[in-house]
């Protein structure tokens, strides 16, 4: 048994409506707007915009993780930004389109807030999932690492003790810390740095296909939009990001098409 994803029925899409479609997008990467920031909201203008175009036509949304730069939720408090993108999600809870969130490494700790105030499902593994007699393995990607010092790593950033002991640090400083140290730092603003090594690849072809068959991988985290083949009858799409490539994943019933806007 491979416990690095789950086998769901939270999801079941058995056909779509006429003429509508399923859409996947990730690594948004939307920032925190702390106080005396400037206000950047010209990627949220354009997630904004995507989002009014795909509505009359989308089934479901999943949105594959790190649409937050960063998400940490205690009891009483959320971080500032993004307002306009909750209320959008908020839209299509209230058009019934079922928005689906998998939760990345920038926003893992998102407890019920997006689900009270949105209407938006939270995971937090990789999920096995059909759609339209056609199965799917979907999630971010971080955790997916042939790398076996990586799940000591994940089971440690993802652990419920870190998380009540992040809880404790007052939030001015832990979004201070982070934001010093992490989010400014990060390579991805600059570039794909990743591009080479694509190791969630790696983990589906050698750990996860050979054993348990899925036609469609889609996955997030490396900034690099591309489509490889697995096998005759399996395909890997990384949907890549909203930083440089402004990419997105629609799937019609039969095909998936990786796009961009
Ligand atoms: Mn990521």
């Amino acid at each position: 048994m491979d416990y690095s994803y789950r086998k769901t029925d939270l999801i079941q899409i058995a056909e779509l409506q006429k003429k509508k479609k399923i859409f996947f997008i990730s690594d948004l990467h939307l920032p925190l707007q702390f106080s005396g920031s400037a206000n950047a909201t010209e990627q949220e203008d354009k997630v904004l915009a995507w989002l009014d175009y795909i509505k009359p036509k989308t089934h479901a949304l999943f949105l594959l993780g790190d649409i937050f730069d960063f998400w940490f939720e205690y009891k009483f408090l959320v971080p500032k930004g993004a307002i306009r993108l909750l209320v959008k999600l908020l839209e299509f809870h209230k058009a019934q389109i079922p928005v689906y969130f998998f939760l990345g490494n920038h926003d893992y700790w998102c407890i019920d807030y997006l689900t009270q105030a949105c209407g938006v499902q939270l995971f937090k593994k990789p999920e096995s999932i059909t759609i339209c007699n056609q199965s799917f393995l979907i999630g971010h990607g971080d955790t997916f690492n042939p790398n076996p010092y990586h799940a000591i790593f994940y089971r440690w950033y993802h652990s419920a003790f870190l998380q009540s002991l992040a809880r404790t640090v007052p939030a001015d400083w832990l979004y201070g810390l982070i934001h010093r140290f992490v989010l400014r730092k990060n390579p991805i603003r600059n570039n794909s740095v990743f591009e080479k090594k694509d190791r969630i690849f790696k983990y589906c072809q050698e750990q996860i296909e050979p054993f348990v068959h899925h036609d469609f991988y889609i996955f997030g985290h490396m900034h690099a939009p591309i489509i490889k083949v697995l096998n005759d009858s399996s395909y890997y799409y990384n949907i890549g990001d909203w930083v440089s490539h402004y990419t997105y994943a629609c799937f019609d019933g039969l095909a998936l098409s990786l796009l961009n806007f």
